[in-house]
């Protein structure tokens, strides 16, 4: 029988190239492990099941290539990516490793670094399209403070506005079909990082000139960061079609980012996460944005990509199963909206005055059990393979 939890081009799993290409480099040590190149990149991807490969620009190319080198390294990973059977369903551009943006990008005080930054954008647009990516992540890491003494805040939400504005036109204006995905995080690398949550970016795109293309792309380690419910902000962005791509990984709480592999923390939480997307039939990319532990060599790495696509298949797997658990289904029953007394389907003067005039018996709707202690230990039950 074949493995249920081998991945398959339709499960739509990417990794980013600065993902399993992440060298074990943090702010107390040096790299651990050797470059990989993207094209060894791409066929370790190939080689444990991944369908898609995403970017920054400077993943691919150099930020200081002439035009004829960068022309050279994407037809050798476009070459790669065909003889892999890779797609890039993502790019974005890299607004925070050069030091020109030690002070925000978009949100810069310098006239001259907000400008650059948008060519910047511009030119990782290009190459995404050559690509064939279709959803443009924008996350704005040093877009943030240490001290706010430095601009006004609501002057950084107007730069932001600005940006995006200017980039959707782009788009528009090289017919490139591009959807926007905003990825927010409270902190790290800047002291603070506006728009900190997903929530805020909810807001902020309601302002923009072309809402319509433009969403989010949640992680899970940053708004657990943010010590937020990682499901309910995706279930928020999904109620308002925004989800347009997604970050998963892990992370314990309280700590800086930790990229961990899918669903090794908190892996509850994971399940609801895994539950939710295939409840609702999200069919975006599933992308992991993490990186194997600085213990690792390449084999580890692919221990770790591996881990991500098979926990998430695994946890797919309990979601089926918790759906179809015929004590489960009758607890949610019983636990169950109850008679609708008085209906509220609309608003009308005739349902204003039933409903004002209705004696409610709270005791009675109080009083019930709702067996939740129940329904959340068969759900152990089920993650913990007993069921
Ligand atoms: C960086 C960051 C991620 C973002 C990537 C996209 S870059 O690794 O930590 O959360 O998704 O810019
Ligand atoms: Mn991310
Ligand atoms: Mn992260």
């Amino acid at each position: 029988m074949p493995d249920p939890f081998t991945p398959r081009p339709e499960h739509q799993f990417s990794f980013g190239l600065w993902t399993v290409g992440n060298r074990g480099r943090d702010p107390f040590g040096d790299a651990v492990r050797p470059v990989l190149s993207p094209t060894d990149a791409v066929a370790l991807l190939a080689e444990v099941g991944a369908r898609g490969v995403n970017l920054h620009d400077n993943d691919l190319v150099p930020i200081d290539a002439s035009p004829a080198q960068r022309d050279r390294i994407v037809q050798e990973f476009q070459g790669a990516c065909q003889r892999h059977g890779l797609v890039v369903p993502m790019a974005t551009v890299n607004l925070f490793y050069d030091p020109v943006f030690r002070d925000g990008a978009f949100t810069s005080n310098d006239a001259q670094v907000r400008a650059y930054a948008i060519q910047k954008t511009m030119r990782a647009m290009d190459l995404g399209a050559e690509l064939g990516a279709k959803i443009f992540v924008l996350w704005g890491g040093r877009e943030g403070t240490e001290t706010d003494a430095c601009r006004r805040p609501d002057e950084a939400v107007k730069r932001l506005r600005e940006a995006v504005n200017y980039l959707c036109e782009y788009s528009l204006d090289r017919k490139y079909g591009f959807r926007f995905a905003l990825e927010a995080k409270p902190n790290e690398p800047r002291g603070d990082i506006y728009m900190a949550t997903t929530g805020a970016y909810l807001g902020f795109i309601a302002t923009l000139d072309h809402p319509d293309l433009v969403g989010v792309n949640p992680e899970v380690a940053h708004e657990q960061m943010a010590g937020l419910n990682f499901v309910h902000a995706v279930a928020q962005a999904w109620e308002a079609g925004k989800l347009f791509h997604i970050d998963l990984n892990d992370q314990l709480p309280g700590r800086y980012d930790q990229d961990f592999r899918f669903g090794s923390a908190n892996p509850k939480a994971a399940f609801w996460l895994v539950k939710f997307l295939e409840d609702v039939k999200y069919d975006g990319p599933r992308h992991f944005d993490a990186h194997a532990y600085r213990t690792e060599d390449h084999d580890g790495v692919r221990a770790f990509a591996r881990g991500c696509m098979r926990t998430y298949l695994i946890l797919k797997q309990r979601a089926e199963q918790w759906n179809a658990d015929a004590e489960i289904q009758a607890l949610l029953q019983e636990a169950g909206p109850g008679a609708r007394l008085p209906p509220l389907t609309a608003y009308s003067r005739a349902t204003r005055d039933t409903l004002l005039s209705h004696d409610f018996d709270r005791a009675a709707l109080s009083s019930r059990g709702l067996a939740y202690e129940r329904l959340d230990q068969l759900t152990m039950e089920v993650l913990l393979g007993v069921r």
